[in-house]
């Protein structure tokens, strides 16, 4: 017979419990955070906004919508929140609708340098509405140049940067890419999703005053429920909040904006920023870790939660790593590196990011322990002695800090 889906929650509670996530978007969030989502709130209807709903009812569900906007607002200095979006995609598609026409020129990171999908990449609907011409990074450095964009956009002429990335470990300079948006005419929209628990403990700059608008997921580094918000400036408010409701969307989901409004509040704490500067020494000992053990970091190294790795000189795939690392207890993702001659389906590199074993307690030695480790894995990866070694030392990891339910 089929296990329950109760039992089967109990089995991935077990499976979190018992693997480490190095994957860079994935995080652990607070027992607070889960319960909203879990909360009465999620029986109710409230299409509109606070106080302009079209359903009654409202009183308690206005005031927590209010909160989570305040509290996006204070966190990261905008002027306006939305905090209504249901996920980075949709997100992402409400701000263009609300800036562009359809056909309309748009310049983003492109995904094989570690953009995203709805950054305009022809297979999302971001790329089939609208003109997107890409930059990429610097074929020798692995790093953004700010002049070769510049020159593009004098081209291209686009209506709309994007910047913000999926695997670019290096912090983004906001300022400079709003002074090249804005001397072309262009909106600047920072995609902050990877980050934006970084930014709020101030161990990232700001993206405001600089973008016009910011969109962020709720649930990398931030810690938050799955989710996203757009922020922006006054001026853009309403064509902003038009696009989220009625434009793309129907009925917010009130518990989650619950549980966005705990997150960004707890993002604001002491606790919080201790936790986003633990961050930050973790990659960067991880880091220097894995390039002393030989590996090829793109790059050379990092200033966020997130390490790209380039596994050519070892003579593996990304899939090869992934699949090694999973069997010891070790969860990442094969990702394609700058310039990567290889499919997205068995690339060149793999993506690490310790969010979420920093929010299980870990330091910089342990960040050494699981470097070491993954490095006898990919050394070997068909060698069971070594699994078995391995698996050992990820398990005695996961006991010493298991997550916090
Ligand atoms: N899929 C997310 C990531 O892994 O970066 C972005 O949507």
């Amino acid at each position: 017979m089929a296990k329950s889906i109760t039992q089967l929650i109990k089995d991935e509670e077990k499976r979190q419990q018992a693997n480490l996530s190095l994957i860079a978007s994935e995080n652990i969030a607070p027992k607070e955070v889960r319960e909203a989502v879990g909360s009465v709130l999620m029986n109710k209807y409230a299409e509109g906004y606070p106080h302009k709903r079209y359903y009654g009812g409202n009183e308690v569900v206005d005031l927590i919508e209010e909160e989570a906007i305040k509290a996006a607002c204070k966190l990261f200095k905008a002027d306006h929140a939305n905090v209504q979006p249901y996920s980075g995609t949709p997100a992402n598609l409400a701000v263009y609708a609300a800036l562009l026409e359809p056909g309309d020129t748009v310049m983003a990171m492109s995904l094989p340098h570690g953009g995203h999908l709805s950054h305009g990449h022809k297979v999302s609907f971001s790329g089939a509405l609208y003109k997107f011409t890409h930059y990429g990074v610097d074929p020798e450095t692995g790093m953004l140049n700010y002049s070769e964009i510049e020159t593009m956009a004098k081209i291209f002429k686009p209506k709309l940067i994007v910047c913000g990335a999926t695997a670019y470990p290096r912090a983004i300079d906001f300022k400079r890419f709003a002074q090249i948006a804005h001397k072309v005419g262009a909106y600047l929209l920072a995609d902050i999703s990877h980050i934006a628990g970084l930014i709020a403990g101030g161990v990232h700059p700001q993206p405001f005053p600089h973008a016009d608008v910011v969109m962020t997921t709720t649930h990398k580094t931030l810690q938050g429920p799955r989710g996203a918000i757009i922020m922006c400036k006054q001026n853009l408010a309403s064509a902003i909040d038009k696009s989220v409701f009625p434009g793309f969307q129907g009925g917010p989901h009130e518990n989650i904006i619950a549980a966005k409004a705990i997150a960004l509040q707890r993002a604001s704490t002491p606790e919080f920023k201790r936790y986003a500067k633990q961050i930050i020494l973790n990659a960067r000992a991880f880091a220097q870790a894995l390039s002393k053990l030989g590996f090829t970091l793109v790059t050379g190294g990092t200033d966020t939660h997130l390490l790209l790795v380039d596994l050519t000189s070892k003579k593996i795939t990304g899939q090869i790593a992934e699949t090694a690392l999973n069997k010891v207890g070790i969860t990442s993702n094969k990702n394609m590196i700058p310039g990567d001659l290889r499919s997205p389906f068995d690339p060149s590199g793999i993506r690490f990011g310790v969010a979420s074993v920093t929010a299980r307690g870990m330091g910089e030695k342990e960040m050494e322990q699981i470097a070491f480790v993954i490095a006898k894995v990919l050394d070997k990866p068909g060698s069971n002695a070594i699994l078995s070694y391995a698996k050992r030392e990820i398990a005695k990891l996961t006991k010493k800090f298991p997550i916090k339910i």
